[in-house]
């Protein structure tokens, strides 16, 4: 759907849920905070809804709305003549108790900036592949529907920006970003206090956990490709979460003949997934999608199906071919 069709809903409806996916991190959460304060602002009823939790550096922002788990919500909240707004993802990633709320609501809109090379299958939505990060798209919907953007507000969206872009360096930093940014910073957010809580809050046992996940670092293909993996045990023994895990795959990419850097990391329950992360030349889709995975052409992941060894032989041989 088109910018205008969005607004057009947004304007029209009242009661909305808004959600996005699982393990939600600075650009999901950023975005949820700033829509949903944004959209109350001028008289709608919002409620947040996220199966899981989001890691505690985000604090700052989302103590600024009430951010409930899917099995607290009353029924007369998850009725009819509920818009359910996805942010950051598709609507089959918001986790599974999520997934049954949706036989629920009225109707389910995505609003995303991911790309696919499935543009037609795509449900429902508001797709914006160039945008930096969801933060950036819900922006620009808030400026759209003359909403006074506000610090709480602000700061989400500056958060979400920061951790999407890699505090504005990736591929999708253009000068749209940029102007988003430094509007934010005019109305107070401050770069450097949104910096330390994103890129310098971790824990002593995600500290660990990198050092240990970095050991087991492997080469392939003349070493454009780096490999690298965290069995469960790894996860646990250092104390830390499976979200701090996921900063880990891009310090291969500091290698000057790395073009690509593959993370298989197991959760405490055992389910293996593999993240991708390129530096532009190599579109990691190719991969993702036919896992049934998705994400960016730079950075991109799947949950694996069938056992690891057999995954990781089937990507490192896709790859041989791929890479030219
Ligand atoms: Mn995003």
């Amino acid at each position: 759907m088109t910018q205008q069709t969005l607004l057009k809903l947004l304007k029209e409806e009242y009661r909305f849920l808004i959600t996005t996916h699982e393990s939600p991190d600075g650009d999901a959460l950023g975005s949820e905070i700033a829509l949903a304060l944004g959209l109350k602002s001028i008289g709608k009823d919002v409620i947040v809804v996220n199966e899981d939790k989001a890691e505690q550096r985000y604090n700052f922002i989302d103590s600024k709305i009430d951010i409930v788990p899917p099995e607290n919500l009353q029924d007369n909240e998850q009725n009819l003549n509920t818009t359910m707004l996805v942010l950051d993802t598709l609507p089959d990633n918001t986790g599974k108790k999520m997934q049954m709320l949706q036989r629920k609501v009225s109707r389910i809109i995505s609003i995303d900036h991911h790309d696919t090379n499935q543009a037609s299958q795509l449900p429902q939505g508001y797709y914006q592949p160039k945008a930096s990060s969801t933060c950036e798209m819900v922006y620009d919907l808030l400026k759209a529907l003359n909403v006074k953007i506000d610090l709480s507000m602000g700061e989400a969206i500056f958060t979400g920006m920061v951790y999407d872009t890699g505090s504005f360096r990736y591929k999708k930093t253009g000068s749209h970003t940029l102007f988003i940014g430094s509007e934010l910073v005019k109305l107070g957010v401050n770069p450097f206090k949104i910096h330390t809580i994103i890129n310098q809050s971790n824990t002593k046992a995600s500290l660990i956990l990198h050092s240990r996940v970095l050991s087991t670092l492997e080469f392939f293909q003349n070493d454009r490709i780096a490999l690298i993996t965290m069995p469960k045990d790894m996860l646990i023994e250092s104390g830390s979460t499976f979200e701090e895990s996921q900063t880990i795959i891009n310090i291969p990419l500091g290698c000057r003949s790395v073009e690509v850097s593959i993370f298989f990391k197991q959760d405490e329950t055992g389910r293996w997934k593999c993240s991708l992360r390129s530096k532009g030349h190599f579109n990691c889709l190719n991969i993702a999608e036919p896992m049934g995975g998705g994400g960016h052409s730079t950075a991109a992941g799947f949950k694996l199906k069938e056992p690891m060894e057999m995954i990781r032989q089937r990507v490192l041989e896709s790859m041989e071919q791929l890479l030219t």
